[in-house]
This record gives C-alpha cells, sequence and structure tokens, in this order.
C-alpha cells in the first residue's frame, strides 16, 4: 500500500470512530432523559429492551406504555361503571348485650349487576373501632383492629352474572355498625359503600328489598324484633346440650349455612328437630296451634314442616285446581301458629304426582315471590323448593328449576335457608353434590328416608355427599316402608338417627295426622285435634318422640 492509500484509509478510520461516537452520544442522552422521566424510571425492565433492540423496539415498548395507559384508564372507568352494579352491603340483624359490648349477627350481600360473573372478591369491613369476630361463615376472614378482610371461601369464589352472594358473621364491638364497606375485586377497589350510603342510596335500597321493612334492618334494627322478638337473649346453647326451649326462635334467631352444617346466631352448630304434617288441606284440622304446642311441649321440636301439595289431580292440591287463596290461609294459620311458638318453619312446595318441577314452574314462581316478600320479616321461615322430583326427573332439570325459584326467593328473602330437593324422591345428593348450584349460600339440599325401604345404600350417599361438602336436611323421613305405611324397622331407624346425631343432621318426621297409616303420627284411634296427650301417638310418634328427647 502507497502513502496515499494509508492516508485515505487512515481517514476512513477516523470518520467512521467519529460517527460510532455520536451515535453512542446519542444513545446516553435518550438514556439519561429516560431516567428522568418518572414513567421511564418505573419501566426500567423496559428500557433493558430499548437499548437491547435498537429504534424499533423502543418504539414498540413506548406503544406498549401508552397501552398501559389507555388500560389504566379504561380500569378507571370501569371502575365508575362497577359502582352502579358490583357492590357489596351490610344487613345489621339480631343484636344481643354481650359483656358490655354489643354482640351482632350481620350479612354482607355483595351484589353483581352486570352480564358477566365476578371472581375475586375480597370485602372490606372498617368500624368505628375496635372489633371481635366469634364466627364467620361463607367466607374467611382476617381481623386487625377495627378492619376485617373478607375472602371467598371454594364454593362462592364466583358472584354470578346478575346475581348475588352473601356471608355473615357474628361480631363484638362497641358499635356494631359499619362506616364503610369496601368491594375489591383482584385486590383493586370497586365500590365503597358508607354506613350513610346504606341508607341514603336509593337504588341499593330498591335492590335491597322491595318493602321499607327490610331498609330498617340495615340501621341496626331487627324489623321482627318487636313483633317476634327474635334478638335479646344471649343464653345461647349448643341444643345437643341444652335443653327444651321455650321459644327456640328466640334463643337461637336466625341460622345460617356454615359448611355443612346449620348454625344459629351465635354461631353454634344447631339441629333443627320437627314434624311435618301430612297435607295441609287433608288434615287442616291439624293445622293449629293447639297441636304443635303439644309436640313442642311433649316431644321438645323446634321445627314444623307445612307440606302443600302442588297436584293431587283434584281441589286439594295448589296448582291442581285448589282454591289458592284459601290454601294460603291454611298455611299462613300453621306458620303463624308455629312462630308464635318460636318454631322454625319450613313452607314445602309438595310436588309429588308432578314428578317434574317444571311442570308447575309458572305458579312457582308466583308463589314464592309472593310469599317470601309476605314472610320476608320472618326470620323463622326455611322454604322447600321442590318436595321430592322423581319419575326420571333429571338433576339438570331440578338444578335449572331452582336456579329460577332461588333468585325469586333470594330478593325478598336475601338471607333465608332454601331446601333444593334431589331426584329419586329426593334421594340423589350425591348427584347434586357432584354439580352443586352455583350459588351456594344457605343453600341445602334434601334427602329423605323411609327406614323399612332406604337402608345402608342410601346412607352412604349421605355420607360421601357430606364428605364432598354437600348440606344435606332430612326434611322428610319416616320410620316404615316408602309407602308411609308397613312395619316399622326400628334397626335401620336407630342406625338412620345414629347418623342423623352423628353428623348434626336436621330433620322433620312424616307426618302430623290421625290416618291408618304407620307414618302417622297419632293413632287411627285418636279423634281429638286439641288437648293430645302421649296415650294419643302411635308407634311412629312414641319413637321419634323419644329419639328427639334423648338428644336434649
Ligand atoms: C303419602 C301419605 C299418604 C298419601 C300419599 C299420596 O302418607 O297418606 O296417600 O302420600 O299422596 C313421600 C311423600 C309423601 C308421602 C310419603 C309416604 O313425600 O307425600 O305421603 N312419602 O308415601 N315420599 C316418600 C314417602
Amino acid at each position: 500500500m502507497n502513502q496515499k492509500k494509508k492516508t485515505i484509509v487512515l481517514w476512513g478510520v477516523i470518520i467512521v470512530l467519529a460517527a460510532a461516537v455520536v451515535a453512542l452520544s446519542v444513545i446516553l442522552v435518550t438514556k439519561s432523559r429516560k431516567n428522568n422521566d418518572p414513567d421511564g424510571q418505573k419501566n426500567a425492565g423496559t428500557e433493558a429492551v430499548i437499548e437491547g433492540s435498537g429504534q424499533d423496539a423502543e418504539q414498540k415498548a413506548e406503544d406498549g406504555a401508552d397501552q398501559k395507559k389507555e388500560k389504566g384508564a379504561s380500569d378507571t372507568q370501569k371502575s365508575t361503571d362497577d359502582k352502579k352494579t358490583l357492590y357489596a352491603e351490610v344487613t345489621v340483624g339480631s343484636t344481643w348485650e354481650n359483656n358490655g359490648m354489643t354482640a351482632a349477627t350481620e350479612t354482607v350481600t355483595i351484589y353483581n349487576k352486570t352480564d358477566k360473573a365476578a371472581t375475586d372478591w375480597s370485602v372490606d369491613l372498617e368500624f368505628s373501632g375496635k372489633v371481635t369476630i366469634d364466627q364467620l361463615w361463607n367466607g374467611k376472614y382476617t381481623a386487625d383492629g377495627s378492619v376485617v378482610h373478607v375472602t371467598a371461601e371454594s364454593y362462592n369464589e364466583e358472584i354470578p352474572a346478575g346475581g348475588s352472594i352473601d356471608f355473615g358473621y357474628n361480631l363484638s364491638a362497641s358499635d356494631v355498625k359499619p362506616v364503610r364497606c369496601t368491594l375489591m375485586i383482584a385486590g383493586k377497589e370497586v365500590t365503597t359503600v358508607t354506613g350513610d350510603d346504606q341508607q341514603k342510596n336509593d337504588e341499593n335500597a330498591e335492590v335491597k328489598t322491595n318493602t321499607g321493612e327490610k331498609a330498617a334492618q340495615t340501621d341496626g334494627q331487627s324489623v321482627d324484633s318487636d313483633k317476634k322478638d327474635q334478638s335479646g337473649s344471649n343464653k345461647v346453647t349448643d341444643t345437643k346440650n341444652g335443653k327444651k326451649e321455650d321459644n327456640p326462635y328466640k334463643a337461637h334467631g336466625k341460622l345460617a349455612v356454615s359448611g355443612t352444617d346449620l348454625v344459629d346466631a351465635s354461631g353454634s352448630k344447631f339441629q333443627l328437630k320437627g314434624v311435618s304434617t301430612h297435607g295441609l288441606t287433608w288434615f287442616a284440622d291439624f293445622v293449629s296451634k293447639d297441636t304443635y304446642q303439644y309436640f313442642k311441649d311433649s316431644f321438645g321440636i323446634n321445627l314444623v314442616r307445612f307440606a302443600m301439595y302442588t297436584d293431587t289431580g283434584d281441589s286439594y292440591g295448589y296448582c291442581s285446581g285448589g282454591n289458592k287463596s284459601e290454601i294460603e290461609e291454611l298455611l299462613g294459620k300453621g306458620v303463624d301458629a308455629a312462630t308464635d311458638l318460636g318454631l322454625y318453619v319450613i313452607i314445602d312446595w309438595h310436588i309429588l304426582n308432578d314428578n317434574d318441577p317444571n311442570m308447575h314452574i309458572d305458579d312457582a314462581k308466583d308463589f314464592f315471590d309472593r310469599i317470601s316478600k309476605k314472610y320476608a320479616s320472618y326470620g323463622n321461615v326455611i322454604y322447600e323448593i321442590a318436595n321430592e322430583p322423581n319419575g326420571g326427573t333429571t338433576w339438570d332439570s331440578v338444578k335449572s328449576y331452582a336456579e329460577t325459584i332461588i333468585p325469586i326467593i333470594r330478593k325478598n328473602a336475601p338471607d333465608a335457608i332454601i331446601i333444593v330437593g334431589t331426584p329419586t324422591w329426593s334421594q340423589d345428593v350425591d348427584v347434586a353434590a357432584a354439580d352443586p348450584i352455583t350459588d351456594q349460600t344457605n343453600l341445602m339440599y334434601a334427602v329423605h328416608f323411609y327406614a323399612a325401604t332406604h337402608k345402608d345404600d342410601l346412607r352412604n350417599k349421605v355420607q360421601s355427599a357430606l364428605d364432598s361438602g354437600l348440606p344435606i336436611f332430612v326434611s322428610e323421613f319416616g320410620l316404615c316402608d316408602a309407602s308411609g305405611n308397613g312395619s316399622i324397622d326400628y334397626d335401620q331407624s336407630d342406625a338412620w338417627f345414629d347418623l342423623i346425631n352423628d353428623k348434626n343432621l336436621s330433620y322433620a318426621a312424616w307426618n302430623i295426622s290421625n290416618k291408618a297409616e304407620t307414618s302417622s303420627l297419632f293413632d287411627s284411634s285418636c279423634t281429638k285435634t286439641s288437648g293430645f296427650t302421649d296415650d294419643d301417638l302411635s308407634d311412629s310418634g312414641r319413637y321419634i318422640k323419644e329419639k328427639i328427647e334423648s338428644f336434649y
């Protein structure tokens, strides 16, 4: 290479080096600007991508940041929208005095009025002072001073579109009314309802109730405290160790479902032990306070079930030509008589010949809408929405019926216990356990047995359904065969009572009548309609009395 060529190459190298220095400076200046930019600092990870991948990547990263900003903006927007549609609010139920503090049972209902299911919810409840949670059901919680943080149980993680879920708790505090109730989705605040909002928010008031009465509950007063006196007493005992009670409802208040158990207002496990009417219309003479008073005093029942046959093929059935208002009046007479005695009651939509509850679903919708409104202030009323689906009716069919009727009841009686019948005359609790209804709040599933017919097989189904977490209610049973007649199988009856008491199952024995059939609790020789004594009992009556008594 000659001197001239060397000189040209040298200049070339110098130019290339100079260009490199200029390029490097541009990068450094850009970087230092970004480091002074708060967004740039937050996105340090993103910057590494920018440096490594040149201008193109930088553009993409900036687009990403913009998208992020937009997403942030839409989240805020969403939260504003959610305000109208997704919120939680508190109902203060029974209150009682507890060592100088006030104790209360409260229910928080989370409403989802959007058309999409919401998951990953949590709720913060803030009180004006320190609170102690004595028991909380249908949720998990941590409590820190005046704030209680609640998250879902595995079975109520989802708030269905257009639906609601609730959880409840017993607490003690100097002021039990929360000052703030904040709903969060994925840890992000969606809505906060303050103590004042609870009363002012018209929309909420409308959702809660449809009646002015319920709104009073948010105000810390029990609606029926004057009328039915459900609050008061803190002498709550677990009935298994307790005594026959003069007023079970006064002592135990509103019940709730916790896991597979019924619990009372103090959160103690509770067992309903009762008797069922025969068909209300067939044995109307036994629909009376005298009758229930006798069972309460003699047996120690705390529950009466009212079996209202829907389809008897004649005018005894509510949907088969019966006089609806007369039947409802009779039902009302029974419900009020039992309520006056402080008993819990089940209103049973007694399908039987009408194998599938969907057969009379329009009547059911109308009935449960009106009846749950009528009894909205009766904390002792339980709804059994389909006695015994049968005749090949599938669980899918029952489930779809239940998912129609439950929200109708919930609108008026948001936290009432609801019992859903299961296929094969309320024996397929295993099928229900494999595919339970989404909104499990205060929901139980019926199992019915007749001891001379249904034995180990059905008990095993009950056991496995309970094991998988299904709350079960024995809302009807007899000691004889499934016809309601035949001989009593005492061994099988004992085996059933062992399971019932071992698992804290609630139950109602079929039936309050003097019909000449084994399952009747009165002997057919008894022609009284009041002034009963134990001499009037049938063998079934005597056995059930002894079983109920032996569990006090
Ligand atoms: C029975 C009554 C009987 C009546 C019959 C038909 O004991 O007097 O004639 O119904 O309506 C059920 C039903 C319940 C039955 C009972 C006994 O829920 O209505 O009552 N049973 O057969 N499921 C299994 C048995």
